[in-house]
């Protein structure tokens, strides 16, 4: 049997494979070259009309035509068919499913003028194609959308004129197979079919997909259905009860804290329902843990009615009581900000959601699903890549390779999304090996409107959410008055989501009932769209309404505006409760979030953590040393590598050579990892290494196969996780801080190319990294690895900002370094784990010193030593005659080192400040303890003045100094760039810089 399709991505027939070769029509006028006809194979689709043709002429003239498709045609005819008159014949069963057979026209061809009859059903066929695909591609410029009905558009070209068909053709009858629905039907009813599954208060994006699969998988789910749900009286109940508990909380909140700040969601109710069916059926489809990340719009109610926060928590933190108890210093976030997890349980029987109160392991009928709000910053979608690395470790820990099991769900709002950049490089990110999550559910809140300023002046795109056209992904935008549509949408992304493993989006229409915020009057700027607000009934009357208009299917009754009223004054009374518990409290509660992997790690001072051990045994260099110097047999490594990194590498761990930085950096990670501790290090071009110092991966020089030494130590390690990145700063290093969040056992690192790169990351710093502790109570271990220092390569390959770091640097917030040697990087990196304790540790990390040959470090340095806060200066044997003390950070030490022995200035001392910040200042002084008072000391460094570590020690040094020893600095002068482009006013500067600190102390005070 030959099918055909209507368009050519519909859902493939098992047995439409025939249609697939070219059989029998490779002539040029089918009269040509009979041997080309292979009638067996069927037809190609494009084929087909001209077969058609052909059959038409062989039924008038069999003579006339090929005889190979004489026989052919001859074959295919019934043996009755040959008695009656040729033009009466009717079409071989081979044309009869044809989108080009319209079988209620037949007779008429047969009666009247057979050629311009034929003729007209084949265009007329194709122009039913065409309507089909109109709708398919463009219905959803013609969906009623916009509950306000402000919306203007042209819409698509959908009506039957616009595709050259006529109310005239309405009861023809098509081939419909293609459509989902039943194989034939008059034109009327395919219209009627297409209209309700396109062009209704769902429009559905899918021009873009190339994915065959993809998109027939999609026009089927929603033509089956005409994109609608048949839910019961008690489904639309607890749609009803859901709207309605959206709208009650912001009322109550607005009657009972006039004017507080708490960005409604009045206009965009449906988000509830449209939140609790997507957790539910995520939790049926086998999801165990939502992350969730969402702007301040509505955020409140989500917490209060998706992520069931008691509302006394919520009414406590408007209260604003303030706990006695606690740090006076700031600290804190407004409620808006605020992150809550809970376990939701969804039961199966009873299909409806149900909170267990009772604790216990949950029967084989219920779903249990963990969701996670996460904290953000004011700072619209930077939680994005958040939240997709927070994903990314829980399915890591799980081993959850499917990526089905946790579901990353973001929420944004239309000007934000379209706005800003970083929402492109996570979608880009989205199909990478090394930061896919199984697709993200995106939920963008549509309310028309950013803080002011309207569409028009805040987007190029048709949609908001035109980015997202980049990847093969649908987008659904939905009518958000109608919560039923919402609902169909939902289960539509949800099963894509787990079928398809990718991002999808839904885009909500709303509109915002108030202005931004309670405080502002939204008339000054959208006067039209406010005064249709103002005339607007609630999405509880427009629900109610609808389900009047709709009838359900068993003949109920529809939901009364009386029971809806009393949902209603029930959630009122229990809210009134819930504020009664509020007052009562001295203060809002605070839920730990050192709970489940964070139990046994802390935060808070440094000076409180123990110092554990980081030394290793020489047998685990040893078992190290012979990972990272093997290759599997017939591995074809390149040959330069095999003598700079592998034999270079074995007489390391021999103890033959003192190990530089790779070496060190590769024993961190190797004796981590034979010790079972997961290693995620990613950044742009890190598995070679910017400076081609790392090799982490060797490549195959026949056939790029890849091989990884440090996966390769021993049994049932660690695993190691080197990817490189996509070139962005601030998507990866928001994923890779998510990541650490959920993964606080194991060791995650983030590498910038250069360090001057990272301020494309500032928002990630500074929102996230260096506050999150003091505004969420949330650590984070993740390493900063920048590489900095001065060495002529220009103004933005120099510089990873260190100023700015130690300018944020307080409390203990985070750990700045500068290390000297590999040994004090390799202590680094494993106390970086293996204290209890967990902050962001940012290194200043090298570049020429990678392969300096002073800047190397024995084997003993990491079998007996430890980590070092500062470095003193053991070749000064008394400290009584010295001259001067330089304290210098970094790479500048080898520099003044080669600078003293060059002068031989014996009396100069130098010491090295390894780690910046929490400052060790006891260490230091120690160092000073035997140097006579009056001595001075210089700080050094390369940078300009006002850059650098000048200004925080500068800070942080002179009251420690108590004036006993004359406090003063060499470096640069002040400057906006931090770098000369030109090399040899770089080498004159630096030759400058080592003067002025070997200098006879001229008394200038240069602070
Ligand atoms: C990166 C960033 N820029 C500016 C702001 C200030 N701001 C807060 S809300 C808002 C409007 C956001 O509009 P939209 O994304 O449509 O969300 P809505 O408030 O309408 O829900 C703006 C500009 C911000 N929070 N973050």
């Amino acid at each position: 049997m030959i099918d055909v399709k209507v368009n050519g991505t519909g859902p493939v027939r098992e047995d439409a494979s025939a249609l697939a070769s070219d059989g029998g029509v490779n002539g040029a006028n089918g009269h040509g070259n009979g041997a080309a006809v292979d009638a067996s194979n069927g037809f190609a689709l494009s084929n087909l009309a001209f077969a058609e043709e052909l059959y038409f002429q062989f039924v008038r003239d069999p003579a006339s035509v090929d005889p190979t498709w004489r026989a052919y045609f001859l074959g295919l005819e019934s043996p009755t068919s040959r008695d009656k008159a040729p033009a009466a014949s009717i079409p071989p069963a081979a044309f009869s499913r044809s989108i080009f057979a319209a079988t209620a026209a037949a007779p008429k061809i047969a009666e009247g003028n057979p050629t311009a009859s034929r003729t007209s059903v084949r265009l007329l066929s194709e122009r039913v194609q065409r309507l089909v695909e109109a709708y398919r591609e463009l219905g959803h410029l013609s969906a009623n959308l916009d509950p306000l009905g402000l919306l203007k558009r042209a819409g698509a070209p959908l009506k039957l004129e616009d595709q050259g068909l006529a109310e005239e053709d309405l009861d023809l009858v098509f081939s419909s197979e293609n459509v989902a629905g039943p194989d034939r039907t008059t034109l009327r009813d395919l219209v009627e079919l297409l209209r309700e599954t396109y062009t209704r208060q769902i429009g559905v994006e899918l021009a873009h997909l190339h994915d065959v699969e993809l998109r027939g998988w999609l026009q089927n789910r929603m033509e089956r259905t005409r994109n609608r749900l048949a839910l019961s009286r008690a489904d639309r109940m607890r749609l009803l009860d859901q709207v309605i508990g959206a709208e009650v909380f912001e009322q109550f909140l607005q009657n009972k804290f006039l004017g507080a700040k708490r960005f409604s969601m009045e206009g965009a109710e449906s988000l509830i329902p449209l939140l609790e069916r997507l957790i539910e059926r995520a939790a049926r489809s086998n999801v165990v843990e939502i992350v969730i990340g969402m702007a301040h719009r509505g955020r409140l109610n989500v917490l209060a009615n998706v992520l069931k926060k008691p509302a006394s928590q919520i009414f406590a933190e408007f209260l604003d009581k303030q706990d006695p108890s606690e740090d006076p210093s700031g600290g804190g976030d407004v409620k808006y900000h605020l992150g809550f997890s809970i376990d939701r349980t969804f039961d199966r029987t009873f299909d409806r959601a149900s909170e267990r109160t009772s604790p216990g392991a949950p029967s084989n009928d219920t779903h249990k699903v963990h969701l996670s709000l996460t904290f953000n910053p004011s700072h619209l979608e930077w939680v994005n890549t958040v939240v997709q690395g927070r994903v990314r470790a829980k399915q890591d820990r799980i081993s959850d390779g499917g990526r089905t099991r946790c579901l990353p769900l973001l929420l944004h709002g239309d000007a934000a999304f379209a706005g800003q950049g970083i929402v492109a490089e996570a979608f880009n990110m989205s199909e990478l090996d090394g930061y896919r999550v199984g697709g993200t559910v995106h939920i963008v809140i549509n309310n028309q409107v950013g803080f002011t300023t309207s569409p028009h002046d805040a987007k190029s795109t048709t949609y908001a959410t035109d980015v997202a056209r980049m990847l093969q992904i649908p987008i659904f935008h939905v009518n958000g008055e109608d919560p039923e549509a919402v609902c169909q949408v939902v289960d539509l992304a949800v099963d894509f989501r787990q079928r398809f493993h990718r991002d999808v989006l839904i885009e909500l229409w709303c509109y915002r009932k108030h202005g931004h915020n309670e405080g502002d009057e939204p008339s000054y700027t959208q006067p039209i769209m406010y005064r249709t607000i103002a005339t607007k009934s609630s999405i509880r009357a427009a629900y109610l309404e609808h389900s009047a208009k709709n009838p359900l299917p068993e003949g109920e009754a529809p939901i009364s505006v009386e029971e809806a009223d009393t949902i209603a004054a029930r959630k009122r009374h229990e809210l009134e409760s819930e504020l009664e518990v509020a007052s009562r409290w001295e203060a809002p509660q605070r839920p730990s979030t050192f709970m489940g992997a964070w139990e046994s790690l802390r935060g808070g001072a440094e000076r409180n953590v123990p110092q554990v051990p980081t030394a290793v045994t020489r047998e685990a260099i040893e078992q190290v040393g012979a990972a990272l110097t093997r290759v599997p047999p017939g591995f074809n490594l390149h040959p330069k590598l095999k003598k700079l990194i592998v034999e270079a590498r074995a007489a390391m761990a021999a103890g033959d050579k003192p190990c530089d930085w790779g070496m060190g950096e590769a024993l961190g990670y190797g004796t981590l990892l034979a010790q079972g501790i997961r290693v995620r290090l990613s950044g742009q071009d890190s598995r070679r290494g910017t400076f081609s110092h790392r090799h982490s991966t060797f490549f195959d020089t026949e056939t790029e196969a890849e091989y990884v030494p440090l996966q390769h130590i021993r049994d049932k390690q660690g695993i190691f996780d080197v990817r490189d990145s996509p070139l962005s700063e601030a998507g990866v290093l928001g994923f890779e801080y998510g990541y650490s969040l959920d993964m606080p056992e194991g060791l995650t690192l983030w590498e910038a190319q250069f360090g001057d790169f990272v301020n494309g990351a500032q928002v990630i710093i500074d929102q996230f990294l260096a506050s999150s502790e003091a505004k969420w109570n949330r650590v984070s271990g993740l390493v900063m690895l920048l590489p900095h220092g001065m060495e002529g390569q220009g103004p933005e390959h120099s510089n990873a900002r260190l100023d700015r770091f130690l300018n944020l640097s307080v409390n203990d917030n985070w750990q700045v370094c500068n290390f000297t040697t590999p040994a004090q990087f390799f202590h680094a990196l494993r106390r970086q784990v293996l204290r209890p304790y967990r902050k962001p540790l940012i290194v200043m990390s090298p570049k020429s010193l990678l392969r300096h040959p002073l800047a190397t470090s024995p084997l003993r340095d990491f079998t007996d030593g430890a980590f070092q806060y500062v470095i003193p200066d053991v070749t000064i044997k008394d400290p009584k005659s010295l001259r001067r003390v330089l304290l210098c950070t970094g790479k500048v030490y080898y520099d003044l080192f080669a600078a003293r022995e060059e002068r031989g200035a014996r009396d100069v001392a130098i010491i090295r400040v390894e780690q910046l910040f929490p400052l060790h200042k006891d260490e230091i002084l120690k160092c000073l303890a035997d140097v006579p008072g009056g001595t001075p000391v210089t700080w050094v460094q390369e940078e300009p003045k006002n850059l650098g570590a000048w200004p925080f020690m500068n800070r942080e040094l002179p009251g420690m100094l108590k004036g006993s020893f004359p406090w003063s600095l060499v470096s640069r002068p002040l400057s906006s760039s931090p770098a000369t482009g030109s090399a040899t006013r770089h080498k004159r500067e630096q030759a400058r810089l080592m003067d002025e600190a070997f200098a006879i102390d001229t008394g200038k005070d240069n602070n």
